[in-house]
């Protein structure tokens, strides 16, 4: 066989390879087993710190489309890998096709993928989208990686022999049309088979978070508690997690004196604590609205922690979610009676996208640190880092106090003689879990500050509602500035020395066109 033939042969006996691989990786997408094509990007991320990430971000056009080019392009690289592993083999195997040993063929395409990527991807093996515990999730995800491979390497050598072995007696078929016609039958199989593929990735890709990854809660229709279908959502996912609550359990452990794991009846059945607690992303823009308030019941961390009895060298707990997704908190936060790991959100079942069936609690803290889908509380000594905090967030992880305004829209437009009344405004102010003792609005950018009405307030870990009113006196331009006052009496600042990955703090402005 010639070199540009056992190479063709090859190129393409490994495309197969390929595209079978990522059908099966697809397939066990769908049904919830972690493959490389969604933990690769988490086990990179991790490496880039927020600056780069977010101009990354800026630069593909947000996160969701971050996401789309991070599995698109595992999967062309995969395809090509897998193309280009199988030209060097057609190119080794020319003379004799049928030389290649299965021992031989299994550990070049079988063994070593599966340690190569077992050792990069170890942090994220334990990932199980359908909620298995980690070790049992790591075991699963491993065995996942073998048979993926196992169906590369089988397509691959099935698939170059097809094409290279001559057929008994036929001594000329290079210079026969026997070949490409084998290619062309392998090409149809591989067309059919990557059709496949892609409609499994279709119905990946409906039920990915790209739909509502991001989703603000601001404006008009803010009220004091955000419905569930309303409530903000950020999640690294590409799919997020959807648990079998049979498969799950939650694991207490680490630095502690007797591990345990809990069912989720038996979660339920400990002594529950409802409470109000509003959350806001670390990410969240002084205009955005990456903030929501909603009514949690769960079990006291608290509660827990007394139980496994944390040891003297205890100092964070460590949160981790079914995901891969971590974060930590100070031993002192966890102990918290306002600490919760909640199933219960605004009355109903927590929803799927916000953590189901158990979350963590962290009032006054970023939501970060709120880990949904948990698995496992770990008891950790003060080094542990989570998942962002990896990437560069932080370091403060508390939140400052902010305000923003929802009524009237940034850049309206009113003008003196069709007002009726006085122009209403309205906002939120969130003062972390120290409560809002006031709230004030400026309407010439600062310079004079008149006293806001808070007509709703959730208690000290919840945003409160304010209001104000205002008559324009004259025709202008107008900005129209908030602020509020914690429950401690610090009054909401710029903080100069915060850095911007410990999240934004300063003033929500507007501008009011005022005409006659
Ligand atoms: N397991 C897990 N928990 C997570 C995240 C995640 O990606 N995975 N995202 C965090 C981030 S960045 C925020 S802001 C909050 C958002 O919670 P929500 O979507 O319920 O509003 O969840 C946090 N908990
Ligand atoms: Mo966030």
């Amino acid at each position: 066989m010639s070199r540009t033939k056992a190479i063709l042969a090859g190129f393409l006996a490994g495309l197969l390879g390929g595209i079978v691989m990522t059908t099966a990786m697809l397939l066990l997408a769908a049904v919830g087993v972690a493959t490389p094509l969604l933990i690769i990007g988490d086990r990179l991320s991790v490496f880039i710190s927020p600056g780069p990430f977010l101009s990354l971000m800026g630069r593909v056009g947000g996160y969701n489309h971050l996401k789309q080019l991070g599995v698109g392009s595992t999967i062309a690289g995969q395809l090509l890998v897998a193309a280009i592993g199988g030209a060097m083999f057609g190119l080794l195997l020319r003379r004799n096709a049928t030389r290649a040993s299965a021992i031989w063929t299994m550990s070049i395409f079988v063994l070593l993928p599966v340690v190569a990527f077992a050792i990069a991807l170890w942090p994220a093996l334990g990932t199980s989208y359908v909620g298995l515990p980690i070790d049992a999730a790591r075991l699963v995800t491993l065995v996942g990686f073998a048979l993926c491979f196992f169906l590369f390497e089988r397509t691959l050598v099935v698939c170059f022999q097809f094409l290279a072995t001559r057929k008994r007696g036929e001594h000329h078929y290079e210079f026969s049309p026997a070949i490409g016609r084998r290619a062309f039958v392998l090409s149809a199989i591989g067309a059919a088979v990557a059709g496949g593929g892609i409609a499994v990735a279709r119905k990946l890709y409906r039920v990915a978070t790209f739909s509502y990854d991001g989703t603000q809660y601001k404006g008009r229709i803010v009220e004091p508690i955000t419905p569930n279908e309303l409530f903000y959502c950020v999640t690294k996912n590409v799919v997020d997690p959807r648990l079998n609550v049979d498969l799950w359990h939650l694991e207490v452990n680490g630095l502690v004196q007797n591990n345990a794991a809990w069912r989720f009846q038996d979660l339920r059945g400990l002594p529950a604590r409802e409470q109000q607690t509003t959350l806001m992303c670390i990410s969240n823009g002084l205009d955005a609205g990456l903030i929501s308030n909603a009514i949690w019941k769960g079990v006291p961390l608290r509660d827990l922690l007394e139980r496994a009895a944390p040891l003297s060298n205890a100092a964070r707990v460590r949160f981790h979610g079914v995901d891969n997704y971590t974060d930590t908190i100070p031993l002192e936060k966890a102990m918290e009676p306002t600490t919760l790991l909640a199933y219960d959100m605004n009355g109903v079942r927590l929803p799927h996208r916000h953590g189901y069936p158990l979350r963590a609690i962290v009032p006054g803290y970023f939501g970060e640190k709120h880990v949904k889908w948990l698995t496992r509380i770990e008891l950790t000594d003060a080094q542990a880092k989570g998942f962002y905090e990896t990437q560069g967030w932080g370091p403060d992880f508390i939140a400052p106090t902010r305000s923003r305004i929802d009524v009237p829209d940034h850049e309206s437009r009113f003008s003196i003689s069709e007002l009726q009344q006085p122009l209403e405004l309205k906002g939120m102010a969130y003062g972390g879990d120290r409560g809002i003792s006031r709230v004030e609005v400026s309407f010439d950018d600062g310079k004079s500050w008149r006293e806001a009405d808070i007509y709703y307030t959730g208690g000290d870990l919840a945003w409160s509602l304010w209001k104000a009113e205002w008559t324009p006196g004259a025709a202008g331009d107008y900005v129209f500035v908030v602020r509020a006052t914690d429950g401690e009496d610090d009054v909401q600042e710029w903080e100069e020395d915060r850095s911007f990955f410990s999240g934004v703090t300063g003033f929500h402005k507007i501008l009011v066109h005022v005409t006659a």
